[in-house]
């Protein structure tokens, strides 16, 4: 009973130890609680609450802040309902984002980067943790195809910073002014990406002062991927109009349709135009791991830079992303401020494992280590079986979306990633002639659907509109706790709530 003991009762306080260790197991026994919840199915996905229902305090859970200590009993409260009152991102029933799951080896990384508590700017503070990102970074390289360059890159708070790192990076190559000068120093620059790719883009370049319209839209085939003539096409037409191409990114998994685009074609445009080419395969990295499914990503070591996030496909706990490049020593040279009080010339130990200063952070979380532990407690292998596992979950999916009749596939290919994207399409506009205000009826389906689903909290799956298409189901498989059995499960689900 901790009802009498308080935060100051614990390490570093004298005698602490005691209530120190009991605190922790009761912690861990939360924790493991909460895990082996997570994977019982009979269990619900989320418990869900209104924010105005959370703000208002729930039974013995009151999230405002107090002016006195309370408690270490109300603290383990707040940890029990903090979980209760979340989402089990890992339990088998949850598709509603690309990163999903919970590896056991990944979490114990998880915890002991926290108990390390230390930050990746410099050597001296993190030895281990830098030398591992660097054996990380190297490996991600030779999966690229870049084995025989030295490895460069970094991880970084997510894809986004990644996307953003990549366009940082290359218009530093180009117009190495800029870090001094400024985007005033420079014509105007354009980039080029997929509509289908990632919005992050434009979050770059608003950024970056490149601004959102020297983005330019590249047109996308059926598919979703890119098509490489619109891409030659407009490189041009922005030369004409006086504009400065630099820069194209091609998608390797886009975050809807799962799209690989023709990196081997799009690398050959970038080449004859002495452009930068990136790959953003945040979601799609995962696929360099397995033998079956890498050729869709044939062409990526053409690639100047590669955007790879391993919270993704590889189920790494969040987060874990990391920006490569072949040409090593752009990072530092881009972003090195040499500030003295961190990164002093003279140390004792080879100062180029202060890699503090290739990024556009200070302070660093240690991202590297989770994925470190993973790869040595599966082997490559463990995640190339774990990767294969879940593109089986899609094909799977798409076969059985095939064989009912009350469901449609967005596009009638066969996923190319896990990404499986449909309509449900409930009785009262079967048969119904396919117009304008059918359009506008099926638009409110899968709303509605989740809506209830997030309710009754059974499963969970994530929805959207694209371009002229009403909203749909977007299905993705990252979580290898997820059978058919619970494919089977949530197309049942979809249809007792979706049916009128
Ligand atoms: N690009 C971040 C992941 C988005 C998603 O989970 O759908």
């Amino acid at each position: 009973d901790f009802s009498n003991v308080f935060a100051s009762d614990l390490l570093p306080a004298r005698n602490g130890e005691q209530y120190t260790e009991g605190f922790l197991l009761e912690v861990f026994n939360i924790l493991f609680s909460y895990i082996r919840k997570t994977f019982d199915r009979k269990s619900k996905v989320l418990d869900f609450h209104h924010p105005h229902q959370l703000l208002e305090g729930l039974e013995g859970f009151n999230l405002e802040l107090s002016d006195q200590p309370e408690p270490l009993e109300q603290i383990l409260g707040d940890c029990r309902d903090t979980l209760k009152y979340g989402v089990k991102t890992a339990h088998p029933r949850y598709f509603n984002q690309l990163s999903s799951g919970l590896d056991m080896v990944g979490l114990a990384g998880e915890w002991l980067t926290a108990a390390a508590n230390t930050n990746m700017f410099t050597y001296e503070i993190a030895p281990v943790f830098i030398i591992m990102e660097g054996l990380l970074i190297k490996k991600m390289h030779e999966l690229v195809g870049w084995g025989e360059l030295e490895a460069d890159g970094i991880f970084s708070p997510g894809g986004t910073l990644s996307n953003l790192y990549s366009v940082l990076i290359a218009r530093y190559k180009f117009f190495p002014i800029v870090k001094l000068k400024g985007m005033a120093s420079l014509p105007r620059i354009v980039l080029f990406t997929s509509e289908h790719s990632h919005y992050s883009f434009q979050k770059a370049s608003a950024a970056l002062g490149i601004g959102i319209e020297n983005v330019i839209a590249v047109k996308c085939d059926e598919r979703g991927k890119m098509i490489p003539s619109d891409l030659d096409e407009k490189i041009i037409t922005q030369k004409e109009n006086g504009h400065v191409p630099f820069y194209v990114s091609a998608t390797a998994g886009t975050t809807v349709y799962g799209a690989f685009d023709p990196f081997v074609k799009i690398a050959d445009i970038c080449q004859k135009h002495g452009l930068w080419m990136h790959v953003d395969a945040a979601w799609g990295g995962g696929l360099l791991l397995s033998k079956k499914h890498r050729t869709k990503l044939s062409g990526i070591d053409r690639a100047n830079s590669v955007t790879w996030n391993p919270h993704k496909m590889m189920g790494v706990p969040l987060q874990c992303s990391a920006v490569l490049f072949r040409e090593k020593g752009l990072l530092q040279a881009c972003n090195e401020l040499s500030a003295n009080y961190l990164f002093q010339p003279d140390k004792q130990y080879d100062v180029s494992y202060d890699t503090g200063d290739k990024t556009i952070q200070c302070g660093r979380h240690v991202d590297a280590f989770k994925l470190w532990l993973m790869w040595k407690a599966k082997g490559t292998r463990g995640f190339e079986l774990q990767i294969d596992s879940c593109m089986e979950n899609a094909e799977y999916l798409y076969k059985k979306l095939k064989s009912r009749n009350d469901f449609e596939l967005v596009f009638p290919d066969e996923p190319e990633h896990t990404n499986v994207c449909f309509w449900y399409i409930p009785p009262s506009l079967k048969g119904m002639p396919r117009d304008k205000e059918w359009n506008t009826k099926l638009h409110k389906v899968a709303a509605k659907i989740k809506a209830q689903m997030m309710e009754e909290g059974t499963v969970m799956v994530s929805y959207q509109p694209l371009k002229d298409k009403p909203n749909f189901f977007r299905m993705v498989f990252s979580n290898p706790a997820s059978k058919k059995s619970d494919i089977d499960f949530l197309l049942d689900e979809i249809e007792r709530l979706g049916s009128d």
